[in-house]
């Protein structure tokens, strides 16, 4: 069982004058691309880890082969990673659910303040990475960040551990085409389409199966 590369869930030019669709069409035709393929290289001649769900296969990274470890991380993280960027995001921003609303302002105070604190988790992530929405077994939220393509879900390899629902790719790929240097310019343009009723879902997900 081979990983595919997921359909972006809109055009690629939907989420202008924020994010344009040159950047869309490459960060995802290409660099997602590769991630995927150069997964599938490493996981080549392992059925066993071939047949586990991403998520699984990245939550316990301890039980696949040294030889094949970095690569699986790398471009497992890659793969998934990608995947909920791109979900999380959409033409239509809208507004928490009064669930995940609530649980915002008990971690951080105000939904304001939770900007403050993820945006600036992505401004001080030096070098690649991706800043993080997590969720807790207990249901409550933090913010994180992670370098490469590190995850919150890769249990004992993260510095941040718990079940994601926000995250913003702050590798230079995600922006450089329209905002060069300034990062801080994309990040405040990613708020505008942040996709709050995925988050919203998946914050009431995370909450089931926890
Ligand atoms: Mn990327």
């Amino acid at each position: 069982m081979a990983h595919e590369l997921i359909k972006l869930p809109y055009a690629v030019d939907a989420l202008e004058p924020h994010i344009d669709a040159r950047t869309m069409e490459i960060h995802h035709d290409k660099h997602h691309a590769a991630y995927v393929t150069k997964l599938n290289a490493a996981l080549d001649g392992q059925p066993a880890l071939q047949g586990k769900a991403l998520g699984e296969l990245l939550a316990d990274l301890a039980s696949v082969p040294e030889a094949i470890r970095t690569a699986v991380r790398n471009n497992g993280g890659g793969v998934w990673n990608h995947n909920l960027f791109w979900e999380t995001m959409g033409p239509k921003s809208g507004e928490p659910s009064a669930e995940l609303n609530a649980a915002i302002e008990k971690a951080f105070g105000s939904l304001d303040d939770f900007r403050k604190k993820f945006t600036d988790a992505a401004l001080n992530r030096f070098g690649s990475g991706w800043a993080w929405l997590d969720v807790h077994p207990d249901g409550s939220l933090c913010v994180c960040s992670s370098p490469n393509q590190d995850s919150p879900i890769m249990q004992g390899v993260s510095e941040c551990v718990g079940v994601p629902i926000l995250t913003l790719d702050v590798w230079e790929h995600a922006y450089y085409l329209n905002y060069q240097n300034r990062r801080p310019d994309y990040v405040a343009a990613w708020w505008n389409v942040v996709n709050w009723d995925r988050v919203s879902a998946l914050y009431a997900d995370a909450q089931k199966n926890a």
